[in-house]
């Protein structure tokens, strides 16, 4: 008699399994090799990007898209983005993070949720196509946010790999994501534009020090743990370098889910603001988190309200 096979959940499977990315549970850092594709799409899957474009993302981990949205959709999302910036009642709300050591706004989160441009932005096809090209799978959206990068006192992001942060405190089990940050503002060289180091998210940097309680409170306002310590940058960057990732108002950066980036403060007049989209594949759905804590708010990672991102049948965006 054939003997009863029990199929463990993917939860239990992926929670018994070696943790292949554990991270913040040893005293040394080091650098890892990626275990999981970069793209995922096979080369003779159609892309509905330049075929040089794919490479670029491929081997730096990240490429940034000119001129994607038009002078009228920019105009759109400034408008918007104002709005959101002076009204004083959004204050209350958890999604809205500010500077620290003032009332400036940093970030606001879950916006392909609680704005209507923003969740129509979320979805349109030049960048859901591309996302679920590069993830050869159907994608949701992790997690949003406006980032303001406000000028005169705009404060740092430091060095991170966003996957590390989604990994150990989200449970995202393996690199199957990607970001897509819309420029809003004009991102230039000197006012906290992105830096990237081209080539870092063929390593994983294995983090020193636990993950605090609601860790989540302090990280997004300056993140101390779940960074990369100072020789494993040294590294990365002696490899790879560092690109700053400028661009004109409607461009798109396109970045892997484990690239190592930053941005400096910005004390210029221009404001660096951008809104962040994080698509997920879903065969990665989030599971428990890697670390000890209690899985992070629904604003932050998407957990309970898991949308697929639809397929537009050529509906414009109409901003
Ligand atoms: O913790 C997070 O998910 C956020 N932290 C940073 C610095 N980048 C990714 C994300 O917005
Ligand atoms: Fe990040």
């Amino acid at each position: 008699m054939s003997e009863l096979i029990f199929e463990p959940a993917l939860d239990d499977l992926v929670a018994s399994e070696v943790d292949v990315y554990a991270s913040r549970n040893e005293n040394n850092a080091k650098l890892i090799d990626r275990q999981d594709p970069i793209v995922y799409a096979s080369k003779e899957q159609p892309s509905p990007l330049d075929r040089s474009l794919i490479d670029t993302y491929n081997e730096q981990g990240f490429v940034v898209l000119d001129g994607v949205f038009s002078p009228d959709e920019v105009a759109t999302f400034q408008q918007e983005l104002e709005c959101l910036r002076t009204d004083s009642k959004i204050q209350k709300f958890d999604e809205v993070v500010n500077e620290p050591n003032s009332n400036d706004l940093r970030s606001i989160f879950r916006v392909h949720e609680s704005n209507p441009l923003f969740k129509a932005l979320a979805v349109d096809e030049r960048l859901a196509d591309l996302a679920r090209y590069l993830l050869d799978d159907e994608v949701y959206i992790h997690q949003s946010r406006l980032n303001y990068k406000p000028g005169f006192r705009g404060k740092e992001f430091y060095w991170h790999s966003d996957f590390e942060t989604w990994h150990v405190e989200d449970g995202m089990p393996r690199m199957r994501a990607l970001s897509m940050s819309i420029t809003l503002t004009e991102n230039f060289d000197c006012n906290g534009s992105l830096m990237l180091i081209p080539g870092s998210h063929k390593k994983y940097v294995v983090c020193v020090g636990e993950t605090p309680e609601k860790h989540y409170l302090a990280s997004l306002k300056k993140q101390e743990h779940g960074v990369p310590s100072d020789a494993c940058l040294k590294t990365l960057a002696a490899q790879g370098g560092i690109v700053s990732a400028i661009g004109k108002p409607g461009s798109v950066i396109v970045f892997d889910c484990n690239v190592m980036h930053g941005s400096n403060g910005n004390i210029t007049p221009f404001p660096r603001s951008n809104v962040f989209f994080v698509y997920n594949a879903l065969s990665n759905k989030v599971v428990n988190p890697f670390c000890a804590q209690a899985p992070r708010p629904e604003y932050i990672c998407s957990r309970e309200s898991i949308h697929l991102v639809p397929r537009s049948h050529g509906e414009k965006l109409n901003a």
